[in-house]
């Protein structure tokens, strides 16, 4: 298996490494340097035509795009995604919340401040990034202060989803000194058996 990654620390990616590591599967690390354009060659459109990382490559050849739809791909049929029909929809409804709800908010802030920095339009925009962002961090609050994981009690690729950006969420400023749950969370999801840090 090949996974093409980021040269920077992508969340995206990261959650990827982070079940491939936990499932103990071995896999090769293409870096492409988003930054200078390189998941938009020809080359890169090939294997995802929307020029983004991660993608997936599998032994077969075949190629599939969307972090999410990879981490479900790889955990289908171990303790990572539940078999039951409305556990795994659960699982389901916290990825999609996280590409909707989170990391448009979220981890686009963090890129901006970390690698593109503010100009006129981003600094227009970041005011309501920073409430949407917020917004979703107090969704998950409330979810996790009364349970240990998101679903089923039980540690999922819904988990390794959010978590992957919430846990630098510091770094595009956002203070999670107000999130006593979340920080708890972040707590046990790093210490699950074969967690890896984030690189
Ligand atoms: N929804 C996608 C988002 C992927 C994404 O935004 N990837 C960014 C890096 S985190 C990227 O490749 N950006 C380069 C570009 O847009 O050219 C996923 O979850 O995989």
């Amino acid at each position: 298996m090949r996974l093409y990654d980021a040269s920077v620390p992508s969340g995206n990616g990261y959650k990827v490494r982070l079940l491939l590591a936990q499932l103990g599967i071995p896999y090769e690390r293409v870096e492409v340097d988003i930054l200078r354009g390189e998941s938009r060659t020809p080359e890169f459109l090939a294997r995802n035509p929307n020029g983004r990382i991660p993608v997936l490559e599998l032994d077969s050849g075949d190629h599939l795009a969307e972090s999410n739809a990879i981490l479900c791909y790889l955990a289908d049929g171990t303790r990572f995604l539940p078999a039951e029909r409305l556990a795994r929809a659960r699982v389901l409804s916290w990825m999609f919340f996280e590409q909707y709800s989170h990391e448009p908010n979220i981890a686009t802030v963090r890129f901006w401040l970390q690698h593109l920095g503010l100009d006129e339009q981003r600094r227009r925009e970041l005011p309501r990034k920073r409430d949407a962002g917020y917004a979703a961090l107090g969704v998950m609050e409330g979810h996790l202060a009364r349970r240990p994981f998101f679903v089923a009690e039980a540690y999922s690729v819904a988990d390794v989803a959010l978590y992957a950006y919430t846990h630098v969420a510091e770094e595009g400023g956002f203070d999670l000194g107000k999130f006593p749950a979340i920080r708890a969370w972040l707590d046990r999801v790093r210490e699950q058996p074969g967690h890896v840090a984030i690189t």
